[in-house]
């Protein structure tokens, strides 16, 4: 069924599943865990490589503790082996302002780190508003080279982080998302307003934008409707300052069945309107049990297309999604139009 095997395969690689909660114990021994990453070193999923690390939030000392323990399968763009560092910040905020890093460690692409970066004086209201970005970047000054882009980031959404209780993660890294700078700050020189050293002012956790779907199961056709309308403020994956987004819908399970759909794409815009209607067949409480996997992307011709964000509406899931999800399909034909905030993180922290 699958026309798109590697967006099949990065949604199910990334998905929110349970992960395995280490013990408050945190830096001293590293715990094995079984690589939830499965084979496909050319999966593009997997093609910037995994990071493993661990966050503990300490709300008893008001610390914010991140262990990087190491990262596997880096591709650095020069070939041969490579001299890496893992940066952290926390957003929003200067990133000066919050950055730590690891010290590098040279020669390999499955470097291990083991160091524990902490943020002190990080208190409930920080995990509540904050981002904590880890990018894996390669150390110039080891062998002469040149200032690169770092070779793969990641963003965990803080809100959800349990105080006090440590939580390992094994997450694919994503390509860099250059952030525009305030106006207040833009020169009139194109590709200057993106920068290493951004700020950024965005809301924490709508940094991606959000979209705007109705649900209605339909008793005279007996199944779903989902319309996905619009999309405000998506985050800008050109480098122009825009995206072309476009928007993957994904019922799951659905064996057997038409399960994926696509809008069209729109071109040049952060705030695209769509107005179209999918139709999934099916029993009311039959569908009730599944999940739809929404996700946002900013087409690119040549290359792969950029994921943006995405958001899960299930009877499991959280907040809008499960709020959306049980009264459209709890009742027939009631439709109803809900804003949901896009996650930007490859995975969500649930317990
Ligand atoms: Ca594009």
């Amino acid at each position: 069924c699958c026309r798109c095997p590697q967006w099949c395969s990065f949604i199910l690689s990334h998905w929110p599943g349970p992960r395995p909660a280490v013990t408050p114990a945190l830096c001293s021994a590293p715990q094995p865990q079984p690589d939830p990453e499965p084979e496909g070193d050319s999966d593009d999923s997997t093609a910037l490589g995994t990071l493993e690390f661990t966050l503990l939030f300490d709300a008893d000392n008001s610390a914010l503790h991140c262990t990087a323990h190491r990262a596997k399968g880096l591709k650095p763009p020069a070939s041969g082996s490579v001299d890496t560092y893992v940066k952290a910040n926390l957003l929003p905020g200067t990133s000066k302002a919050s950055q730590l890093r690891t010290r590098t460690v040279r020669g390999t692409r499955g470097p291990v780190w083991e160091e524990t970066l902490t943020y002190h004086g990080f208190t409930r209201q920080d995990a509540g508003r904050k981002t904590l970005r880890l990018c894996v970047c390669e150390d110039p000054r080891l062998r002469r080279r040149r200032r690169a882009p770092p070779l793969g980031e990641l963003r965990v959404p803080l809100r959800k982080l349990v105080p006090n209780r440590a939580r390992s993660f094994d997450v694919c890294l994503e390509k860099r998302r250059l952030t525009k700078r305030p106006k207040s700050l833009d020169t009139a020189r194109g590709m200057s307003l993106y920068e290493e050293e951004e700020v950024e002012a965005e809301v924490a956790g709508e940094e991606r934008g959000r979209i705007l779907l109705s649900l209605c199961y339909s008793s005279q056709r007996g199944g779903l409707l989902v319309g996905v309308l619009r999309c405000a403020h998506l985050a800008p994956m050109d480098a122009n300052g825009y995206s072309d987004p476009f928007v993957r819908l994904f019922l799951h399970p659905n064996v057997g069945k038409k399960s994926k759909y696509k809008t069209s794409v729109r071109r040049k815009t952060l705030n695209p309107e769509f107005n179209e209607e999918f139709f999934y067949a099916g029993p009311r409480e039959e569908l009730a049990q599944k999940t739809l996997l929404v996700s946002v992307w900013d087409y690119d011709l040549g290359t792969a297309d950029d994921f943006i964000g995405r958001v899960q509406l299930s009877s499991r899931a959280s907040g809008e999604g499960q709020q959306h999800w049980s009264e459209c399909l709890g009742h027939s034909d009631r439709r109803l139009e809900l804003w949901h905030p896009l996650d930007g993180a490859p995975f969500q922290l649930s317990d």
